[in-house]
Protein backbone atom coordinates (compact mmCIF):
# COMPACT_ATOMS: atom_id res chain seq x y z
CA UNK A 1 0.00 0.00 0.00
CA UNK A 2 1.20 3.34 -1.29
CA UNK A 3 1.60 5.49 1.88
CA UNK A 4 -0.59 8.99 1.77
CA UNK A 5 2.84 11.40 2.50
CA UNK A 6 3.94 10.03 -1.04
CA UNK A 7 1.07 12.03 -2.69
CA UNK A 8 1.53 15.71 -1.38
CA UNK A 9 5.14 15.03 -2.04
CA UNK A 10 4.77 13.94 -5.26
CA UNK A 11 2.59 16.93 -5.88
CA UNK A 12 5.54 19.88 -4.74
CA UNK A 13 7.91 17.75 -7.24
CA UNK A 14 5.61 18.22 -9.58
CA UNK A 15 4.23 22.04 -8.81
CA UNK A 16 8.17 22.90 -9.14
CA UNK A 17 7.90 21.10 -12.37
CA UNK A 18 5.05 22.87 -13.80
CA UNK A 19 6.38 26.36 -12.69
CA UNK A 20 6.84 28.73 -15.55
CA UNK A 21 10.49 30.49 -15.48
CA UNK A 22 10.41 34.09 -16.72
CA UNK A 23 13.01 36.42 -17.80
CA UNK A 24 14.89 38.04 -14.70
CA UNK A 25 14.51 42.02 -15.92
CA UNK A 26 15.92 43.56 -12.99
CA UNK A 27 19.55 41.71 -14.68
CA UNK A 28 20.76 43.64 -18.30
CA UNK A 29 23.87 43.39 -19.93
CA UNK A 30 22.77 43.36 -23.63
CA UNK A 31 24.51 39.88 -24.13
CA UNK A 32 22.35 37.42 -22.40
CA UNK A 33 19.28 37.10 -20.26
CA UNK A 34 19.32 35.34 -16.92
CA UNK A 35 16.07 33.58 -15.77
CA UNK A 36 14.30 34.06 -11.87
CA UNK A 37 14.39 30.21 -11.51
CA UNK A 38 16.99 27.33 -11.71
CA UNK A 39 15.74 24.90 -13.98
CA UNK A 40 16.61 21.85 -11.98
CA UNK A 41 16.97 21.94 -8.22
CA UNK A 42 17.19 18.93 -5.63
CA UNK A 43 13.62 19.06 -4.91
CA UNK A 44 13.14 18.18 -8.48
CA UNK A 45 14.28 15.01 -8.27
CA UNK A 46 11.65 12.61 -8.07
CA UNK A 47 10.09 11.21 -4.83
CA UNK A 48 10.59 7.65 -5.98
CA UNK A 49 14.17 7.82 -6.07
CA UNK A 50 14.57 9.00 -2.42
CA UNK A 51 12.02 7.27 -0.46
CA UNK A 52 10.45 4.06 -0.69
CA UNK A 53 6.52 4.38 -0.85
CA UNK A 54 5.16 1.45 0.88
CA UNK A 55 3.63 2.02 4.34
CA UNK A 56 4.79 -1.16 5.31
CA UNK A 57 8.30 -0.78 4.58
CA UNK A 58 8.41 2.92 5.27
CA UNK A 59 5.59 3.87 8.10
CA UNK A 60 7.43 7.09 8.65
CA UNK A 61 7.85 7.86 5.51
CA UNK A 62 11.51 8.80 5.96
CA UNK A 63 13.83 9.90 3.07
CA UNK A 64 16.24 6.18 2.32
CA UNK A 65 18.29 8.08 -0.03
CA UNK A 66 18.59 11.28 -0.06
CA UNK A 67 19.76 14.01 -2.99
CA UNK A 68 21.99 16.58 -2.07
CA UNK A 69 22.25 18.51 -5.27
CA UNK A 70 21.19 18.45 -9.48
CA UNK A 71 23.63 21.02 -10.80
CA UNK A 72 26.46 20.83 -13.85
CA UNK A 73 25.12 18.99 -16.83
CA UNK A 74 25.95 18.42 -20.27
CA UNK A 75 22.85 19.81 -22.78
CA UNK A 76 21.51 18.50 -26.06
CA UNK A 77 18.96 19.23 -28.54
CA UNK A 78 17.52 15.88 -29.41
CA UNK A 79 14.10 16.35 -31.90
CA UNK A 80 12.20 19.03 -30.23
CA UNK A 81 13.23 17.97 -26.57
CA UNK A 82 15.91 20.18 -24.68
CA UNK A 83 17.91 17.07 -23.11
CA UNK A 84 20.19 17.91 -19.95
CA UNK A 85 22.83 15.34 -18.46
CA UNK A 86 22.21 16.23 -15.46
CA UNK A 87 25.19 15.65 -12.20
CA UNK A 88 23.38 14.32 -9.46
CA UNK A 89 24.70 14.11 -5.89
CA UNK A 90 23.68 11.69 -3.44
CA UNK A 91 23.25 12.55 0.61
CA UNK A 92 26.22 10.22 0.74
CA UNK A 93 28.71 12.82 -1.46
CA UNK A 94 28.75 10.17 -4.96
CA UNK A 95 27.46 12.04 -8.25
CA UNK A 96 26.21 10.00 -10.91
CA UNK A 97 24.11 11.24 -14.23
CA UNK A 98 20.44 11.58 -15.07
CA UNK A 99 18.57 12.68 -17.97
CA UNK A 100 16.00 15.43 -17.63
CA UNK A 101 14.44 16.52 -20.19
CA UNK A 102 11.55 19.29 -21.36
CA UNK A 103 9.95 20.79 -24.85
CA UNK A 104 10.69 24.14 -23.17
CA UNK A 105 14.79 25.31 -22.80
CA UNK A 106 13.67 27.09 -19.42
CA UNK A 107 11.42 24.99 -17.67
CA UNK A 108 9.61 21.89 -17.00
CA UNK A 109 12.50 19.93 -16.76
CA UNK A 110 11.52 16.40 -15.74
CA UNK A 111 13.83 13.65 -14.96
CA UNK A 112 13.76 10.38 -16.30
CA UNK A 113 12.39 7.48 -14.23
CA UNK A 114 16.26 5.83 -13.40
CA UNK A 115 19.31 7.38 -13.67
CA UNK A 116 22.02 6.75 -16.41
CA UNK A 117 23.22 3.15 -15.89
CA UNK A 118 26.78 3.51 -17.33
CA UNK A 119 28.81 -0.10 -17.75
CA UNK A 120 30.98 -0.41 -14.87
CA UNK A 121 34.13 -0.75 -16.42
CA UNK A 122 36.70 0.81 -14.34
CA UNK A 123 36.18 -1.15 -10.24
CA UNK A 124 38.48 1.73 -9.09
CA UNK A 125 36.20 4.20 -9.88
CA UNK A 126 34.21 6.16 -6.74
CA UNK A 127 32.97 8.98 -8.53
CA UNK A 128 31.72 10.35 -12.00
CA UNK A 129 30.54 13.66 -12.94
CA UNK A 130 30.60 16.64 -15.64
CA UNK A 131 29.48 14.80 -18.53
CA UNK A 132 29.95 16.89 -21.96
CA UNK A 133 27.51 16.08 -24.77
CA UNK A 134 29.11 15.73 -28.27
CA UNK A 135 26.93 15.02 -31.67
CA UNK A 136 30.12 14.34 -33.06
CA UNK A 137 29.67 13.99 -37.18
CA UNK A 138 30.97 10.52 -37.04
CA UNK A 139 26.99 9.43 -35.92
CA UNK A 140 27.30 8.71 -32.45
CA UNK A 141 26.84 11.06 -29.32
CA UNK A 142 29.37 10.74 -26.87
CA UNK A 143 29.63 11.68 -23.50
CA UNK A 144 33.02 12.32 -21.85
CA UNK A 145 32.90 12.92 -18.31
CA UNK A 146 35.50 13.21 -15.01
CA UNK A 147 35.72 9.31 -13.59
CA UNK A 148 37.71 9.54 -10.37
CA UNK A 149 39.19 6.80 -8.67
CA UNK A 150 41.68 6.96 -5.33
CA UNK A 151 45.33 7.58 -5.49
CA UNK A 152 46.92 4.02 -4.39
CA UNK A 153 50.08 5.86 -4.95
CA UNK A 154 49.54 8.13 -2.05
CA UNK A 155 48.36 7.88 1.36
CA UNK A 156 46.62 11.09 1.79
CA UNK A 157 42.81 9.92 2.37
CA UNK A 158 41.48 12.53 0.03
CA UNK A 159 44.70 11.75 -2.63
CA UNK A 160 42.27 11.14 -5.88
CA UNK A 161 43.23 11.12 -9.61
CA UNK A 162 40.96 12.64 -12.21
CA UNK A 163 40.46 10.92 -15.84
CA UNK A 164 38.42 11.67 -18.87
CA UNK A 165 35.68 8.78 -19.11
CA UNK A 166 34.13 8.34 -22.46
CA UNK A 167 31.05 6.79 -23.53
CA UNK A 168 28.75 7.08 -26.31
CA UNK A 169 25.35 6.38 -27.22
CA UNK A 170 22.22 7.13 -30.46
CA UNK A 171 19.82 7.35 -27.79
CA UNK A 172 20.61 9.00 -24.10
CA UNK A 173 19.54 5.23 -23.31
CA UNK A 174 22.04 2.93 -24.17
CA UNK A 175 25.26 3.26 -23.58
CA UNK A 176 28.90 1.83 -24.49
CA UNK A 177 31.72 2.65 -22.62
CA UNK A 178 34.78 3.14 -24.05
CA UNK A 179 38.25 3.40 -22.40
CA UNK A 180 39.59 6.38 -20.37
CA UNK A 181 41.70 8.67 -22.52
CA UNK A 182 45.01 8.42 -22.18
CA UNK A 183 47.24 11.72 -22.05
CA UNK A 184 50.58 10.86 -22.63
CA UNK A 185 52.09 13.82 -21.05
CA UNK A 186 49.26 14.36 -18.27
CA UNK A 187 49.14 12.79 -15.23
CA UNK A 188 45.58 14.16 -14.43
CA UNK A 189 42.59 15.08 -16.93
CA UNK A 190 39.41 17.07 -16.00
CA UNK A 191 37.36 19.47 -18.42
CA UNK A 192 37.75 17.51 -21.01
CA UNK A 193 35.47 17.65 -23.96
CA UNK A 194 35.05 16.32 -27.24
CA UNK A 195 35.55 18.48 -30.53
CA UNK A 196 32.33 17.52 -32.79
CA UNK A 197 33.95 17.46 -35.99
CA UNK A 198 37.08 15.72 -37.22
CA UNK A 199 40.75 18.04 -37.56
CA UNK A 200 42.70 16.65 -40.36
CA UNK A 201 40.38 13.50 -39.97
CA UNK A 202 40.82 12.69 -36.18
CA UNK A 203 39.21 12.93 -33.81
CA UNK A 204 40.18 16.37 -31.63
CA UNK A 205 40.09 16.54 -27.69
CA UNK A 206 40.31 20.26 -25.77
CA UNK A 207 41.74 19.17 -22.58
CA UNK A 208 42.86 20.12 -18.94
CA UNK A 209 46.09 19.15 -18.81
CA UNK A 210 46.80 18.81 -14.47
CA UNK A 211 49.64 17.80 -12.08
CA UNK A 212 47.78 16.93 -9.20
CA UNK A 213 44.07 16.02 -8.62
CA UNK A 214 42.88 20.08 -7.59
CA UNK A 215 46.16 21.95 -8.63
CA UNK A 216 46.64 22.19 -12.26
CA UNK A 217 50.21 22.93 -11.47
CA UNK A 218 52.67 23.59 -14.88
CA UNK A 219 49.13 22.90 -16.66
CA UNK A 220 49.22 26.28 -18.97
CA UNK A 221 45.36 26.66 -19.90
CA UNK A 222 42.66 24.79 -21.96
CA UNK A 223 44.72 22.01 -23.82
CA UNK A 224 44.23 20.96 -27.18
CA UNK A 225 45.15 17.16 -28.82
CA UNK A 226 43.97 14.98 -31.80
CA UNK A 227 43.90 11.14 -31.68
CA UNK A 228 43.52 8.59 -34.52
CA UNK A 229 40.96 5.87 -32.79
CA UNK A 230 38.47 6.98 -29.87
CA UNK A 231 38.21 3.50 -29.37
CA UNK A 232 41.19 3.93 -27.56
CA UNK A 233 42.19 7.48 -27.31
CA UNK A 234 45.51 8.17 -27.19
CA UNK A 235 46.83 11.85 -27.11
CA UNK A 236 50.30 12.58 -27.07
CA UNK A 237 51.03 16.16 -27.87
CA UNK A 238 48.87 18.67 -26.02
CA UNK A 239 49.00 22.40 -27.97
CA UNK A 240 47.83 25.24 -25.37
CA UNK A 241 44.56 27.29 -26.51
CA UNK A 242 42.68 29.64 -23.71
CA UNK A 243 46.00 30.47 -21.43
CA UNK A 244 46.03 30.53 -17.72
CA UNK A 245 47.29 34.01 -16.79
CA UNK A 246 48.11 36.25 -13.63
CA UNK A 247 45.59 38.73 -12.26
CA UNK A 248 42.78 37.34 -14.53
CA UNK A 249 39.90 35.34 -14.14
CA UNK A 250 42.02 32.32 -15.40
CA UNK A 251 44.92 33.04 -12.98
CA UNK A 252 44.21 29.52 -10.59
CA UNK A 253 42.47 27.25 -13.53
CA UNK A 254 40.58 27.25 -16.17
CA UNK A 255 38.91 24.45 -18.00
CA UNK A 256 37.08 23.85 -21.38
CA UNK A 257 32.97 23.99 -20.38
CA UNK A 258 30.54 23.33 -23.68
CA UNK A 259 31.12 21.69 -26.53
CA UNK A 260 32.47 24.70 -28.83
CA UNK A 261 29.59 26.14 -31.11
CA UNK A 262 30.71 26.88 -34.24
CA UNK A 263 29.51 30.27 -36.28
CA UNK A 264 30.94 32.19 -39.46
CA UNK A 265 33.39 33.91 -37.37
CA UNK A 266 35.17 30.83 -35.63
CA UNK A 267 34.46 28.08 -32.85
CA UNK A 268 32.50 30.18 -30.08
CA UNK A 269 33.82 28.12 -26.77
CA UNK A 270 31.87 28.79 -23.59
CA UNK A 271 34.47 27.68 -20.79
CA UNK A 272 35.39 28.39 -17.01
CA UNK A 273 38.15 30.60 -15.01
CA UNK A 274 39.34 30.15 -11.75
CA UNK A 275 40.86 33.01 -9.12
CA UNK A 276 42.18 32.60 -5.59
CA UNK A 277 40.67 35.18 -3.30
CA UNK A 278 40.88 35.25 0.72
CA UNK A 279 37.25 33.82 0.78
CA UNK A 280 38.33 30.82 -1.01
CA UNK A 281 37.98 29.70 -5.64
CA UNK A 282 35.95 32.01 -7.14
CA UNK A 283 34.65 30.55 -10.67
CA UNK A 284 32.87 32.54 -13.11
CA UNK A 285 32.70 31.74 -17.21
CA UNK A 286 34.05 33.47 -19.98
CA UNK A 287 34.16 33.13 -23.54
CA UNK A 288 36.99 32.55 -26.35
CA UNK A 289 37.00 31.96 -29.84
CA UNK A 290 39.17 29.54 -32.46
CA UNK A 291 40.03 28.97 -35.40
CA UNK A 292 37.55 27.64 -37.99
CA UNK A 293 40.12 25.48 -39.45
CA UNK A 294 42.46 24.87 -36.81
CA UNK A 295 40.16 24.85 -33.53
CA UNK A 296 43.36 24.75 -30.85
CA UNK A 297 44.19 28.09 -32.00
CA UNK A 298 42.71 31.09 -30.21
CA UNK A 299 41.87 34.13 -32.35
CA UNK A 300 39.43 36.33 -29.67
CA UNK A 301 39.32 36.38 -26.09
CA UNK A 302 36.98 39.29 -24.36
CA UNK A 303 38.67 40.52 -21.03
CA UNK A 304 36.50 39.14 -17.84
CA UNK A 305 33.91 37.34 -17.32
CA UNK A 306 30.33 36.30 -19.24
CA UNK A 307 28.96 35.08 -16.24
CA UNK A 308 29.73 35.28 -12.73
CA UNK A 309 28.07 34.23 -9.34
CA UNK A 310 25.09 36.57 -8.32
CA UNK A 311 22.77 36.68 -5.64
CA UNK A 312 21.78 33.57 -4.44
CA UNK A 313 23.86 31.42 -7.20
CA UNK A 314 26.61 32.51 -4.85
CA UNK A 315 25.54 30.39 -1.94
CA UNK A 316 25.91 26.61 -1.70
CA UNK A 317 27.71 23.71 -0.74
CA UNK A 318 30.74 25.11 -2.77
CA UNK A 319 29.75 28.64 -3.08
CA UNK A 320 30.85 31.46 -5.28
CA UNK A 321 30.73 29.41 -8.27
CA UNK A 322 29.35 29.28 -11.80
CA UNK A 323 30.51 26.60 -13.98
CA UNK A 324 28.84 25.81 -17.21
CA UNK A 325 29.21 21.94 -19.11
CA UNK A 326 26.74 22.43 -21.61
CA UNK A 327 24.90 25.04 -24.02
CA UNK A 328 22.09 24.46 -26.85
CA UNK A 329 21.96 26.26 -30.11
CA UNK A 330 18.31 25.97 -31.10
CA UNK A 331 18.16 26.38 -35.31
CA UNK A 332 16.61 30.09 -35.13
CA UNK A 333 19.76 30.75 -33.43
CA UNK A 334 19.03 30.56 -29.90
CA UNK A 335 21.36 30.13 -27.24
CA UNK A 336 20.85 28.16 -23.90
CA UNK A 337 23.44 27.93 -21.46
CA UNK A 338 22.99 26.18 -18.94
CA UNK A 339 25.32 26.41 -15.61
CA UNK A 340 25.86 25.00 -12.11
CA UNK A 341 25.77 27.51 -9.20
CA UNK A 342 27.68 26.76 -6.27
CA UNK A 343 27.90 22.98 -6.77
CA UNK A 344 24.41 23.10 -5.71
CA UNK A 345 21.43 24.24 -8.43
CA UNK A 346 21.12 24.59 -12.59
CA UNK A 347 20.77 27.70 -13.93
CA UNK A 348 20.17 28.85 -17.40
CA UNK A 349 21.04 32.19 -19.56
CA UNK A 350 19.41 32.76 -22.87
CA UNK A 351 21.38 34.25 -25.69
CA UNK A 352 21.35 34.29 -29.23
CA UNK A 353 24.47 33.77 -32.11
CA UNK A 354 24.06 37.00 -33.37
CA UNK A 355 25.14 37.96 -29.76
CA UNK A 356 27.25 36.09 -28.54
CA UNK A 357 29.55 36.26 -31.30
CA UNK A 358 29.49 40.60 -31.27
CA UNK A 359 30.39 40.15 -27.32
CA UNK A 360 32.91 37.73 -28.31
CA UNK A 361 34.59 39.23 -31.29
CA UNK A 362 33.77 43.36 -30.25
CA UNK A 363 34.51 43.14 -26.19
CA UNK A 364 38.14 44.28 -25.55
CA UNK A 365 40.37 41.96 -24.36
CA UNK A 366 42.22 41.80 -20.73
CA UNK A 367 45.03 44.25 -20.87
CA UNK A 368 46.52 42.42 -18.17
CA UNK A 369 47.39 45.70 -16.11
CA UNK A 370 45.54 48.24 -13.96
CA UNK A 371 46.80 51.22 -16.23
CA UNK A 372 46.16 49.70 -19.47
CA UNK A 373 43.07 48.79 -18.16
CA UNK A 374 41.81 52.60 -16.96
CA UNK A 375 43.57 53.76 -20.53
CA UNK A 376 40.85 51.25 -22.44
CA UNK A 377 37.89 53.14 -20.35
CA UNK A 378 39.35 56.30 -20.82
CA UNK A 379 38.51 55.53 -24.42
CA UNK A 380 35.48 54.17 -24.11
CA UNK A 381 34.03 57.38 -21.81
CA UNK A 382 35.52 59.70 -24.53
CA UNK A 383 34.26 58.03 -27.28
CA UNK A 384 30.76 58.18 -25.70
CA UNK A 385 31.40 62.13 -24.35
CA UNK A 386 31.59 62.95 -27.61
CA UNK A 387 28.61 61.36 -28.53
CA UNK A 388 26.53 62.33 -26.13
CA UNK A 389 27.80 66.13 -27.24
CA UNK A 390 26.85 65.53 -30.97
CA UNK A 391 23.49 64.39 -29.96
O1 LIG B 1 33.71 22.92 -7.19
C1 LIG B 1 33.82 23.75 -8.33
C2 LIG B 1 34.09 22.90 -9.57
O2 LIG B 1 35.31 22.21 -9.38
C3 LIG B 1 35.77 21.40 -10.44
O3 LIG B 1 36.23 22.21 -11.50
P1 LIG B 1 37.84 22.37 -11.72
O4 LIG B 1 38.30 21.06 -12.17
O5 LIG B 1 38.06 23.45 -12.73
O6 LIG B 1 38.36 22.78 -10.38
C4 LIG B 1 34.73 20.45 -10.95
O7 LIG B 1 34.68 19.37 -10.07
C5 LIG B 1 33.34 21.03 -11.04
O8 LIG B 1 32.41 19.98 -11.07
C6 LIG B 1 32.99 21.90 -9.85
O9 LIG B 1 31.80 22.62 -10.14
Amino acid sequence: MIHERYYIEEKKVKDLINRKNSVDTGFYNGIYERYINPVLTREMAPVIWRYDISKETNPFFQERLGINATFNSGAIKLGNKYCLMVRVEGADRKSFFAVAESESPVDGFRFRDYPVMLPDTCKDETNVYDMRLTQHEDGWIYGVFCSESKDKNNNDLSAAVAAAGIVRTKDLETWERLPNLVTLHSPQQRNVVLHPEFVDGKYAFYTRPMDDFIETGSGGGVGFGLCDDITHAVIDEEKMTSLRKYHTITESKNGAGAVPIKTDRGWIHIAHGVRNTAAGLRYVIYCFATDLKDPSKVIAEPGGFLIGPRGWERVGDVSNVTFTNGAIKDDDGKIWIYYGASDTRLHVAGTDIERLTDYVFNTPSDPLRSADCVKQRTELICKNLKEIKNA
